[in-house]
């Protein structure tokens, strides 16, 4: 058959599986390894004629036999078509050059796959002209032998034994041979570490792309431990959120668990996917001789239970499956109403080894500024030294300060800036405390980008691309975005150079829109917007609307481009207070305060250093706001003029202590509201003393001043990171009070 006569089949056959999903719950095959062990091939039987003399033991290379023991795998595909199955998967789950290299093998992963493709698309074939019915056959893609996210290195956390490009490389050779041998779905599963699928992504939408099909993917997880987590450690939202991009027909979970321990993570998918559901198990977990417990019935009543509670589209099994299994489950979900896909809102949802949703009613989001060899002195040493770990603690400290997303940036003339960031990416995976945060690849070069992306397996965001080099590059850097699967910062920058005014702003962000939602179909909700923050009170007049042209563009750019968010650099718009950090950070508040009124969703800032906006003196909060706003022609000179004292007074205020003698449920509010925790034990020790019990210090003085940081929070006045901060010292002070409670309740007893 000729190439293109497996297409045109291939587009005709596929015309038939969306209605069919829609209309049945699908059954999928079962295991192979066990099917293939109840022959015990020999030795000899691995090898063949063809193979009896290669150097290297075959014993345990399934994938050989669709090579050497060809009626061996169409027999168990037949076993499972007559068992039931709608849908079959090749005998691939290995063939990739990767995994085939144990054996020598890595020159024949083509051949092999186009081999496994032929062998399952005739017995499907088959059973179709017998009764009519479709028969589809899933290409397996299996997660390789080595993982792109785990270091095999116990003393070197940012060692890898197999790289994405690598990865990238084998899994296109292999999709090649199972597109070639007829294939209609390409089933990714298994997937234990999520940088390995989507290596397996990128090259899908590679190969596809230049063969010029669609041919739909098949996505599937596996959690591997009871707290619902990956191998490499993501929440089930967060896996769903990084693969997402690969837009599956089909997503779901297979292997590791049995069924019921597997459910409410397919539960979890159910309710999130817009498209079809799949779940298909191991028959329960492995026993002490390495089998598997679950038989026919128990699986089939479990799965059945997943159909009729509307979770899934496809059923079938995993490890330890048989048949028999097959047979039983297909008979328990005949006639029941397969699940509906959702249509979840339209939200930015990003992935560390957590999920962050930002969307119209969420709160605004802090990306950590500070690990950037350009935005902060420290940890561009620490970086230019070689001192990673102590590098990553920066990266700690501004996740533990409240920001959600950090920033890394490794532009600098002194680095191997990609190999820095890989490195840097490496160790951060390494570190649940930071890793549970999404990414964002901060580079003004994209080969550096590249390197990021090659590194996070969560869903990161790219910083950044702009149209400044035209609109080919764009589309081109975009198309790859997609493709590693991540959301992007649009700057306002084109041919002429970046935007400063409101409508330049305005008319690039709206074409960069455009081009991308038009051209490329990319999700509008996957763009993020940065109309540029540029440094105000600089002493230069074109300089003083920089804010408000910021503030205004934001207000535009929401309202005319959907889905959309907005991020920026507000650091930047206080350079010329260099030095004068007080000043600088009262800029930030003021700023942030009015730009997230005009929609801003997002900025880079110095998680930790805010202050809070009610705190800023009268006097100088009316001169931060002439800049900001640009209300008066000499705001800048009035700023100045009192800087330096602000300052002063200001870094004298961290040792003002007149508030110490306030009476003492304001000492306690204060230092909730401030974040102070040093005195928190004396003052809420003072306080118990004063009350009949000590449960009444939290519910009086300790919560009014919770109410106030919830006000402050409410009215945009406060910020997470300080919030965080204010949790903490409330924590300590009910620290200081559960022993009373405790030995209240025992004297009680
Ligand atoms: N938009 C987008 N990305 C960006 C920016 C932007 N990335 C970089 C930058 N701008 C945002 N990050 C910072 C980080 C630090 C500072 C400013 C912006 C900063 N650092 C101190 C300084 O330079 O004075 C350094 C102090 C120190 O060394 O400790 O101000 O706009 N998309």
């Amino acid at each position: 058959m000729t190439t293109t006569e497996i297409r045109h089949r291939r587009t005709a056959r596929l015309a038939k599986l969306k209605p069919l999903l829609a209309e049945r719950v699908l059954v999928f095959d079962g295991g192979y390894g066990t099917m293939i062990q109840n022959h015990r091939p020999t030795e000899e039987d691995y090898r063949g004629a063809r193979f009896a003399d290669w150097p290297s033991d075959l014993k345990g290379n399934n994938d050989l036999l669709c090579l050497t023991q060809p009626d061996l795998i169409a027999g168990i595909h037949r076993a499972y078509f007559e068992a039931g199955a709608d849908i079959v998967e090749t005998n691939t789950f290995n063939a990739n050059a990767v995994s085939l290299a144990d054996y020598g093998m890595q020159g024949l992963a083509n051949e092999l796959n186009l081999a496994g493709a032929r062998l399952a698309r005739d017995l499907a074939d088959e059973f179709e002209a017998k009764d009519g019915r479709p028969r589809f056959i899933a290409g397996s893609v299996g997660p390789a032998n080595r993982t792109a996210s785990l270091s095999p290195d116990v003393n070197d956390p940012s060692a890898r034994n197999v790289t994405f490009d690598e990865l990238a490389a084998v899994y296109a050779d292999q999709v090649d041979g199972l597109l070639d041998g007829g294939v209609d779905l390409l089933l990714v599963e298994t997937i234990f570490d999520t940088l390995n699928s989507k290596a397996a992504i990128f090259a899908i939408k590679e190969r596809l792309a230049a063969r010029g099909e669609q041919v739909p993917i098949w996505i599937s997880g596996t959690i591997t431990d009871a707290s619902g987590r990956t191998l490499s450690g993501q929440l089930t939202e967060a896996f769903f959120n990084s693969i997402a991009h690969a837009e599956p027909l089909i997503v779901g979970l297979n292997c590791a668990l049995g069924a019921p321990t597997l459910r409410p993570y397919v539960h979890e998918l159910a309710r999130l996917a817009p498209m079809f559901v799949s779940a298909y198990p191991n028959a329960g977990l492995p026993n002490e001789f390495g089998g598997y417990d679950d038989t026919p019935e128990f699986m089939a009543e479990a799965l059945s239970e997943f159909a009729r509670s509307g979770l899934v589209n496809v059923v079938g099994g995993c490890c330890g499956t048989t048949p028999d299994h097959i047979a039983a489950i297909a008979a328990a979900v005949r006639g029941i109403v397969p699940r509906r896909p959702v249509e979840p809102p339209v939200r930015l949802r990003l992935a560390g080894l957590e999920p962050v949703t930002i969307g119209p009613d969420s709160l605004f989001v802090n990306v950590g500024e500070r690990t950037n060899v350009t935005g902060s002195r420290k940890f561009a040493k620490l970086i230019i030294e070689g001192r990673y770990e102590e590098g990553l603690e920066i990266a700690r400290q501004q996740v533990e300060n409240g920001a959600q997303i950090i920033d890394v940036n490794m532009d600098e003339g002194m680095l191997d800036s990609a190999a820095a960031m890989t490195k840097f990416l490496r160790l951060v995976a390494s570190e649940p405390g930071i890793a549970k945060v999404p990414i964002m690849i901060d580079s003004s070069k994209w080969s550096v980008i590249e390197a990021g992306l090659k590194n996070v397996q969560g869903k990161g965001v790219v910083n950044s691309i702009s149209l400044k080099e035209g609109e080919a590059e764009f589309l081109r850097q975009a198309t790859l975005v997609r493709r590693y699967g991540a959301a992007v910062i649009v700057m306002a920058f084109d041919e002429q150079g970046q935007a400063d005014s409101a409508d330049r702003k305005v008319a690039i962000c709206t074409r960069a829109y455009m081009l991308l939602t038009e051209q490329l179909h990319f999700p509008p909700e996957d763009i993020i917007f940065d109309p540029n923050i540029f440094a105000i009170a600089t002493g230069i007049e074109e300089h003083n609307n920089y804010a408000v042209d910021f503030i205004n563009a934001t207000r535009r750019i929401k309202a005319t481009l959907p889905h959309a968010r907005i991020s920026g650099g507000v650091s930047n718009v206080s350079f010329s207070f260099r030095g004068n950090d007080p000043i600088r950070e009262a800029i930030h508040a003021v700023f942030l305060y009015y730009a997230i009124q005009a929609g801003m969703d997002m900025g880079i800032v110095n998680a930790g250093a805010l202050p809070v906006y009610d705190d800023i003196p009268k006097d100088l909060l009316e001169r931060i706001e002439d800049v900001v706003l640009n209300r008066r022609p000499d705001a800048t000179e009035r700023l100045v003029a009192v800087a330096d004292t602000a300052k002063g007074q200001a870094l004298g205020q961290v040792k003002d202590l007149a508030w110490r003698s306030l009476p003492v449920e304001e000492r306690l509010a204060h230092a909730l509201v401030e974040g102070i925790a040093d005195y928190i034990d004396e003052d809420t020790e003072e306080a118990r003393l004063r009350a009949a019990r000590p449960i009444e210090v939290i519910e009086g003085p300790l919560m009014n001043g919770m109410n106030v940081v919830g006000d402050l929070f409410g009215a945009g006045k406060m910020f997470l990171p300080q919030v965080v901060k204010s949790a903490r010292v409330m924590k300590k002070a009910v620290a200081h009070l559960i022993p009373y409670i405790e030995a209240e309740k025992s004297e009680g007893q």
